[in-house]
This record gives structure tokens, C-alpha cells and sequence, in this order.
């Protein structure tokens, strides 16, 4: 009798530690949109589109209105939220050209990092833009590394940089997809390479005209920023994109049902060129732009699906979010400021992606883990760059002084258990200029940087003053008010310095 109790109670003992561990392991998924705006998505207020599978997410989760990536562009986001350390910390993560040498350091702690060492597979599937290869740059023919699998990825399927960046071939670990070593890829970012047509000499070879800059080599009808040349048979289309993405990222899930998994899944929607496959194309009535945020959404809801039909839905962190906000030209002509239609992307924000103003980085955040993330919606003040820390703490691990040292523990506000955010948020723009947000005030320092980027059409935030808004009563940024309250600005500008200097 006492045995089989002892027997029962150990069996029993056993069952709970597993419960308790996919309790504090559960998978995560991080689905991470290029240039979605905070006002993109119908359960942020767009009316002009609708985005059902991202509504569903944030309908059965956590949406949150005062959450921020750490820029407003993406390659120094995305290097803020992999390595839990401000890209303005470091030289050289400014928009990367697509041959740049990897620029997250790889003796660093990082984000996927801390998952393996928590027992995750991990992966990154997408958009990558952070650098590959040494300092010489990627061996595009070889062995492309350092990259995401140094970096505490255990899987990586990548487009190099962007979209509208060469080389246009994806990255599968160490090797370019389907390349033909009789045709080998050459790239460079200072002068043509082989013959091939570029954009400027030969428009008429266009089935997309750029209207800034994208004028050099033509993959796929569309002329990119900068010039290729081989690899013919390994060159993505880029309407099939969105489908070999998602088809990647389920897979992977598929592929490692069993572990807890980590799948940063980095779009490339909403970023140019917009060619959505021709299911979404013309579906919007705003055109590509609109019909790429339909793309994104599909690919939302065939994650979501799978994780439904793998039964893993309940153990499955589901993290939606941007890397900065909303433009409309980008610099290719693809109709998106003509289509508009009164849709506004950055919703009541101002500014926009590259911008110092809100806009540039409040973007989109919706958090899902049913039955340990209550439904509903968060006012905290949250950072992307806190993922990792909070990440880390979930599953039990520490990090190391040097490690991480601008991310912060936030598991309480990112799971909804608490409505107190951060005490401050930090934003960078295009060009460097910082702001600081703290309860209700934001303050933007002195900037000699221009004030539009005429080409995009976005108000830059930059003033050679500084700037104080009240964001409770002035949302869109529009009255300063520095010089009515010099000690607010004080106070702020003494903070960010203390950041800055840390
Ligand atoms: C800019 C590109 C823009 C986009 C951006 C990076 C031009 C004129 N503009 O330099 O199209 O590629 O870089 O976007 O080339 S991001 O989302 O990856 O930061
Ligand atoms: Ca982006």
C-alpha cells in the first residue's frame, strides 16, 4: 500500500514537473512584419482593409497600444531586439547593403541564444538584413558564415538582406538555395558586375518602375539596389515569397513539434517591392501596398492554423509585431499614395517609418498564450528590446552583466499580469536622433538632421530645438511644449544622457 502510494506520488510528481516545464517553456513564435504601421491592421482601427487572422490573434490575446521597436528602420532593430543592446551602442548597424559583413557579434548572448541554451530549436526564417560572413564579407559561393546558425539560431532559411536588395537568392544555413556552381553569383554594391541589364539603362525591361533609387540590376522584372550577376537558377520570385516562408516556418514546427521550438518568423511584407501572388494581388482596392497586408495576414492565419491542427496552440507563445513603421513610397511605383483611399497607415500617429516622430516605432503588438495571457488590451509602455531578458527569465536562465545590457525583465506586462510597462522607452531614428518617452511625455533631442525625407514624403522629427510632447493629450505630436516646461525637458534630456552613457 505505502509503495504504490510512493509509486503514485512519484508518478504524479513527474507529470507535474513536465506541466510546470511547458508551462515556462512554451514555444514561441515571433512573427515579425517589415514596415507595418500602427494603423495598418483593422484591430488597431484601419477600416479601409481587413486583416482577420491578425484580429483573431489579438481577439484571443494581448493587444498592445504603447508598444515599441527600438528604431524606426530595421536593420538596427532587429539588431536591438536579437542582442538586448541599443544598435546605437555600436558603429556600423545603420540600413546594412545587402554584402555587408555580419554585424552582430558572435561571443555575445543573444536572443535565440538563450533559447538553445533553455533546450529550444530555434529558427530564422525570412528577412535577415543584420550582415553575413566575416569582415571581407559573405564567400556568396562557399559557405556563407558567420551568420544566423553562429548567432544561437539552429536552423536559418533567409533572404540575405531584403527584398529590394541583391543578392536576390535565399540562404538555407550556410548555402545559397539551388545554386549552380557552373553559373556562380557575384555581387557588389559599388559598380555593375556581368552584363546584365540594370533598371536605369533599361526601363522598358520593367513590369515595376522604381521612383527612387532600385535602379540598378533587374531580378524578376523589377530593378533592386545593387548589382548581380549568376545564380539564375537560384533567384527567388518574388510572388512566390510570402508561400515559401510560411511553407518554411510550418515545416520547422512541423519538424520539432516535440521540443519546445522558438520560429522568428521575419516577413518580408509589407516592405517593397510589394508583389504579392496574384490570390492577393488587386484583392485590397489599395493596391500592392494594401494587397500585401492582405498577404501578410494570410500568412498569419496559415501559422495559426497549423499550430491549431498540431495541437499546439494552448503551449504556443504568439508574438506579432513590426520592425518599424508605415511608408507608402518606398521607391518603386506601385501605386500605393495614389490607392490610399483615406487608409492611414500610421493611424493617428505622426511621422513614419526613418521618423523621430511615433510613428516610426510604435507599431503593432499583439501577444497570445491562451490561458496564461488573459484577453484583452495592454496601455504598458513596452520595448521590443526586452524580449530577450524576458525571454531569458521565463525559462530559467541568467545572463551575464555584460550580456544584454539594454534589455529588461518585462514578463509581466508582455503576459498581461500587470498594466505598469517600462519606466522608459527609447527611440532611434534614421540619422541617429534619439527620443525618450516616460509616462506621458516624449521628448525628442536637438537635431541639425532634415526635417522631411522628401522622397518617401515622411516628417523626420528632426529640430534643432528640442521637442516635449504631452502623448496623453497630444497623440499626433502636434504642439511642442519645451518651453513650458523646461523641467520636464531637463529631467528627460538628463536621462537619455545617463542611457546613452551607460
Ligand atoms: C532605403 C531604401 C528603401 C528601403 C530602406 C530599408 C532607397 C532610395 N531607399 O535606403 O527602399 O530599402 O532603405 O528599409 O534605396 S528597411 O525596412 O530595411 O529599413
Ligand atoms: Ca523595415
Amino acid at each position: 500500500m505505502n509503495h504504490n502510494r510512493i509509486v503514485i506520488g512519484t508518478f504524479l510528481l513527474a507529470i507535474w514537473s513536465l506541466v510546470t516545464q511547458a508551462q515556462t517553456k512554451p514555444n514561441i513564435v515571433l512573427i515579425y512584419a517589415d514596415d507595418l504601421g500602427f494603423g495598418d491592421v483593422s484591430c488597431y482601427g484601419a477600416t479601409k482593409i481587413k486583416t482577420p487572422n491578425i484580429d483573431r490573434v489579438a481577439a484571443e490575446g494581448l493587444r498592445f497600444t504603447n508598444a515599441h521597436a527600438s528604431s524606426a528602420i530595421c536593420t538596427p532593430s532587429r539588431y536591438s531586439l536579437l542582442t538586448g543592446q541599443y544598435a546605437w551602442r555600436k558603429k556600423g548597424t545603420g540600413i546594412a547593403p545587402g554584402d555587408a559583413a555580419l554585424i552582430i557579434p558572435t561571443d555575445k548572448q543573444t536572443l535565440p541564444g538563450i533559447l538553445q541554451k533553455a533546450g529550444y530549436k530555434t529558427s530564422a526564417i525570412g528577412k535577415w538584413h543584420l550582415g553575413l560572413g566575416p569582415q571581407s564579407g559573405p564567400d556568396w559561393n562557399g559557405e556563407i558564415k558567420p551568420g544566423p546558425l553562429e548567432l544561437g539560431f539552429t536552423y536559418s532559411f533567409i533572404l540575405p538582406a531584403t527584398g529590394d536588395r541583391v543578392p536576390c537568392v535565399y540562404v538555407e544555413n550556410h548555402r545559397i538555395v539551388g545554386l549552380d556552381s557552373k553559373d556562380p553569383i557575384q555581387v557588389s554594391y559599388t559598380a555593375p558586375v556581368g552584363n546584365e541589364p540594370t533598371g536605369k539603362e533599361h526601363p522598358e525591361l520593367l513590369k515595376m518602375n522604381y521612383s527612387h533609387g532600385h535602379d540598378q540590376t533587374i531580378v524578376n522584372g523589377v530593378s533592386r539596389i545593387g548589382y548581380m550577376s549568376g545564380g539564375k537558377t537560384a533567384r527567388w520570385v518574388d510572388e512566390d515569397m510570402a508561400d515559401v516562408l510560411t511553407g518554411k516556418t510550418i515545416q520547422f514546427i512541423e519538424a520539432n513539434q516535440k521540443s519546445p521550438f522558438f520560429v522568428y518568423f521575419a516577413t518580408h511584407d509589407i516592405h517593397v517591392p510589394r508583389l504579392p501572388n496574384s490570390r492577393f494581388a488587386g484583392k485590397s482596392g489599395m493596391g500592392p501596398r494594401g494587397d500585401a497586408i492582405l498577404q501578410l495576414d494570410w500568412c498569419v492565419g496559415e501559422v495559426t492554423k497549423a499550430l491549431d491542427r498540431l495541437g499546439l496552440k494552448n503551449n504556443t507563445l504568439l508574438i506579432i509585431s513590426s520592425d518599424n513603421g508605415p511608408v507608402v513610397d518606398d521607391g518603386y511605383v506601385d501605386q500605393a499614395v495614389e490607392k490610399l483611399n483615406g487608409h492611414k497607415p500610421a493611424g493617428p500617429l505622426r511621422g513614419g517609418k526613418y521618423s523621430a516622430f511615433d510613428a516610426g516605432t510604435r507599431v503593432p503588438f499583439l501577444v497570445r498564450w491562451p490561458g496564461h495571457v488573459k484577453a484583452g488590451t495592454s496601455d504598458a509602455l513596452v520595448s521590443q528590446v526586452d524580449l530577450l531578458a524576458s525571454f531569458a527569465a521565463m525559462t530559467g536562465q541568467s545572463l551575464d552583466s555584460a550580456d544584454a545590457p539594454d534589455s529588461f525583465v518585462s514578463t509581466d506586462a508582455l503576459l498581461g499580469k500587470t498594466q505598469q510597462g517600462r519606466n522608459y522607452v527609447i527611440e532611434q531614428a534614421i540619422g541617429g536622433t534619439l527620443s525618450i518617452i516616460k509616462g506621458n511625455w516624449k521628448y525628442i533631442e536637438p537635431s541639425d538632421g532634415p526635417k522631411l525625407n522628401k522622397e518617401t514624403n515622411t516628417e523626420l522629427g528632426n529640430d534643432p530645438q528640442p521637442q516635449l510632447y504631452d502623448l496623453k493629450a497630444d497623440q499626433g505630436e502636434k504642439k511642442n511644449v519645451a518651453e513650458q516646461n523646461p523641467q520636464i525637458v531637463s529631467e528627460l534630456a538628463i536621462l537619455l544622457k545617463s542611457v546613452r552613457e551607460k
